[in-house]
This record gives C-alpha cells, structure tokens and sequence, in this order.
C-alpha cells in the first residue's frame, strides 16, 4: 500500500504497475529495468512537463491530426502503465493501435492484447509478417497497421527500430525521458516527459487542435527537433546546477 500523501506517489504508484505487470508477465524483465532508467531521467528533468514538452505534445497532437493513416505503437511497459490513456488518445484522435514488442512471446501478445481490450482499446490484430527491416521480432506488423502508416507513435522506443521506421519514410513521434536516446535523436519528434504525463496532454491538444487546422500546421510548420532535444538536455543541467548551487 502507498500512503497517498506521499511526496512522490505518483512515481510510487506506476512503480508498482512495472513490478505487478513484470509478474503478470506483460512487462519483460527487461522492461523494469527501462522504467529504472525513465525514472532516473525523469528525476534530473525535475518530474514535471516542461514548456518544451507541453510544446512537443502539441506538435504530436498535430501531426496525428494531420496523419493520412496514424498508427500508436503499444509495447509491455506503455500498456501497464497506461491502457487507459491510449484509449483515450485513440477515441480522440481516430489513430489505430498496434502491438509491437521487443521481447515477443504469443503468451505477453495475448496477456498485452487482453489489458488493452480490458481498458476499451480497439487494437489492430492481423497476420503479421517482417515488413520493417530489421531481423528482430520488431519487423514484425500488419501490412495494413504499421507497414502502411504514415505517422507512427512509439512510446519509449529502441533505437533500431526508430531508425527502420524512419528508413521507411514514416513520421516517427517517441515519448522518451532521455534525451540522450538513439530514439531521442532519431525520432522525428521527440517528447521528453513521463507517458502518463504526456498521453494526457496530446489527447488535449488533439481535442483543441480539431477545430483549427490552421494552429496545428504552424505547430509542424515549426518544429525543429533539434530545438527540443537541445532544450531537455538544458532543463536537466539547469537542474543539477540548482542543486549544486552553481552553474554546470
Ligand atoms: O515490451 P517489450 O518487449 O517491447 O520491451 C519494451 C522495452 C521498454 C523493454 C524496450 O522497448 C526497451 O528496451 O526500451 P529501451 O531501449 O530501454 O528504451 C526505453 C526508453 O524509454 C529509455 O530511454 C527510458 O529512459 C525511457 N522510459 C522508460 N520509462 C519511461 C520512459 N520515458 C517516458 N516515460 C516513461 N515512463
């Protein structure tokens, strides 16, 4: 039990999601320790949405609104901690939503697929075949989900298949709180903030941008993910000089 007026519940709580889905086996073991290492970027980012990340957000947002065929790319971790909210940005946004996963087993596809459908996703299911270059599992997808999408959302992300999707001509959006990722520097738009604190945010940005087309394409007009990246890595020594008490 996590006493709510603990300082950092929130952290505490999805916490404890990695660990009991790790049991479950929807999360890989591997899985944990990658929630480990968000967690400590997260820390040194100060565990708040930067103005930079509210901006990210709001360009994600745009970019699903303006995708021909959006496609959200779920694996173990973004399911445990956040199946609801990827219902939400789906309702929203009309994006379909595909599991793909690192560490692929039919027991983690189904036991993932099942938490999904609990939490009212509607997933894309369908032979899948190797239609991303890469010689891992990950290739694996539906011809008519990832293969032919042109926006693809890839939460906390491994670098190769960033790169494969990017090879593939498709826009790719990542949720990654370390800006130093071969994900981060790859994507071509990168979100440096928690999930469950970024999902929330671009399905807001999905709902207001719906009625002002004009606002999202300045938002893509504008993105420069260099800018981004360069602004996270500021916020994180910004950080670590206040608690130095001098600059670093
Ligand atoms: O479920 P599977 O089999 O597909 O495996 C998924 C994992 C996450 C194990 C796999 O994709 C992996 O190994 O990812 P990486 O290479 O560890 O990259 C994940 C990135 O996400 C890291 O840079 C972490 O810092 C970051 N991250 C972890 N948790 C969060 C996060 N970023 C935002 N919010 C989080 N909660």
């Amino acid at each position: 039990m996590i006493p709510k007026d603990h300082p950092r519940y929130a952290s505490l709580v999805r916490r404890e999601k990695i660990a009991n889905a790790a049991w479950d086996k929807i999360v890989a073991m591997e899985g944990v320790g990658s929630h480990g290492r968000g967690e400590a970027f997260d820390y040194l980012i100060g565990e708040k949405t930067t103005d930079t990340a509210l901006l990210a957000e709001r360009t994600a947002a745009a970019m699903l609104l303006n995708a021909k065929q959006a496609v959200i790319s779920v694996n173990g971790n973004t399911a445990a901690l956040a199946a609801d909210l990827i219902r939400d940005l789906q309702k929203e946004s009309g994006a379909m939503v595909e599991i793909n996963l690192f560490h692929r087993t039919e027991e983690r596809m189904r036991k993932i697929e099942k938490l999904l459908r609990d939490n009212g996703v509607d997933v894309h299911t369908g032979p899948v075949e190797r239609l991303v270059p890469l010689s891992h599992d990950r290739g694996l997808c539906t011809r008519d989900g990832i293969y032919s999408a042109d926006v693809v959302l890839v939460p906390l992300e491994d670098g190769d298949r960033c790169e494969a999707l990017i090879g593939m001509g498709k826009k790719v959006i990542t949720i990654d709180l370390n800006p130093l990722s071969r994900t981060a520097k790859t994507a071509t738009l990168t979100i440096c903030d928690e999930l469950t604190r970024a999902l929330p945010n671009i399905t807001a940005a999905v709902k207001e941008l719906k009625g002002n087309g004009a606002a999202a394409d300045e938002l893509i007009k504008n993105h420069d993910n260099g800018k981004l990246l360069d602004s996270a890595v500021t916020s994180i020594m910004e950080n670590l000089s206040n608690a130095l008490g001098r600059k670093v």
